[in-house]
């Protein structure tokens, strides 16, 4: 009985207690054996074996229920240590958030210009006719100041239809030589699959001492723009009009789609107009009273070049906030 009650101590853990319980208490065990036995003692014999096996029985239960209570405590110990919460470490961060995809757009393309040092100005959403069509060599009864694509306020001021009256004010407030870009939000009265009501303009102008600038700069520069814009990519200059150029040129590139070779996105032409540009009108020079210089400008839609970039085909999309479309610009 000795080595038994060693046995129930060095059990390592409540399994293999459990187990020692059964092979000792149980129905079929080793005490149930001894006092079974009990019936084939002799009459006189019989209280002294039972007394003796009592005794052993309850020896035996004293460091079962011991040795249970101690295991018990190992047990709940590994438990209590194995759950332990660290609260000093990080929680789930959640995800980045990322810059909206105009925005992206809007960034590359003026760390282009900031590089060759260009300023980048800015200028008021609401402006005056004078600033926005006047002083643009748009005059009274030109179409562009069609209520039809222009948001008026009562008091006679507007939304501003581009970003040209910051060019205006920046000329107003500074002498030559300019290098500026002037981007920013803009509002038209349209909205359709390619044009919405807001959108955002980079507008680039240059002016420079009569004869030091031509439109061969204007080529040069807005040439190695797109390339930073699309890589290895045709430019093309085709004649075009503008109130504020002359003369004026459209800017495509070979279609990034299909280089070239005709799709929908092209209208089957290989090519996608990007940018509008040309030498500054002396009209406009004329009008924030510049004498003796001459200078070249551009402009160009952001979501346009967002759109192409990253091949969206719905420019609404680009203002609806689904953040289905937002992830993927991480
Ligand atoms: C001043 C003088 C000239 C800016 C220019 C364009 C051509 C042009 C369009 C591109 C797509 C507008 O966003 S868009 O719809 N812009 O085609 N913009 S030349 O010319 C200026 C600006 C300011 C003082």
């Amino acid at each position: 009985m000795e080595t038994l009650q060693e046995r129930i101590k060095e059990a390592s853990s409540l399994e293999a207690l459990e187990k020692i319980r059964v092979e000792i208490f149980g129905k079929k065990g080793l005490l149930a054996a001894e006092f079974a036995k009990l019936k084939d003692v002799p009459g006189p014999e019989k209280k002294a074996f039972a007394e003796g096996l009592n005794h052993q029985k309850s020896a035996l239960q004293e460091t079962f229920e011991s040795t249970l209570a101690a295991l018990k405590a190992v047990a709940l110990e590994e438990q209590l240590v194995a759950e332990t919460i660290d609260v000093s470490l990080y929680g789930n961060l959640g995800e980045k958030g990322a810059l909206h995809p105009v925005a992206q757009t809007m960034d590359k393309i003026i760390d282009y210009f900031v590089a060759l040092n260009f300023s980048v100005e800015t200028g008021p959403l609401v402006e005056d006719d004078f600033h926005n069509f006047e002083a643009l060599n748009l005059p009274k009864h030109h179409p562009a100041r069609d209520m039809q694509d222009t948001f008026y306020f009562a008091d006679g001021g507007l939304l501003r239809t581009h970003t040209s009256p910051a060019q205006i004010r920046t000329m107003l407030k500074e002498k030559p030589p300019i290098r500026m870009i002037a981007p920013g939000a803009v509002f038209r009265r349209d909205y359709d699959l390619t044009h919405t009501p807001m959108f955002h303009q980079v507008e680039g102008l240059v002016v420079e001492e009569k004869g030091k600038v031509s439109f061969a700069n204007l080529k040069a520069i807005l040439t190695d723009f797109l390339h930073h814009m699309f890589g290895d990519v045709e430019v093309r200059f085709r004649p075009s009009f503008f109130p504020f150029t002359e003369p004026s040129a459209e800017v495509d590139i070979s279609c990034i789609f299909c280089k070239g070779s005709g799709c929908r996105v092209c209208s089957h032409t290989g090519w996608l107009e990007v940018l509008g540009s040309g030498v500054v009108d002396p009209n406009v020079f004329k009008a924030v009273g510049y004498e003796n210089v001459s200078g070249y400008a551009f402009g160009l839609g952001v979501e346009r070049f967002a759109m192409l970039m990253h091949e969206i085909p719905d420019l609404r999309s680009l203002f609806e906030g689904d953040i289905r479309l937002l992830e993927q610009f991480r």
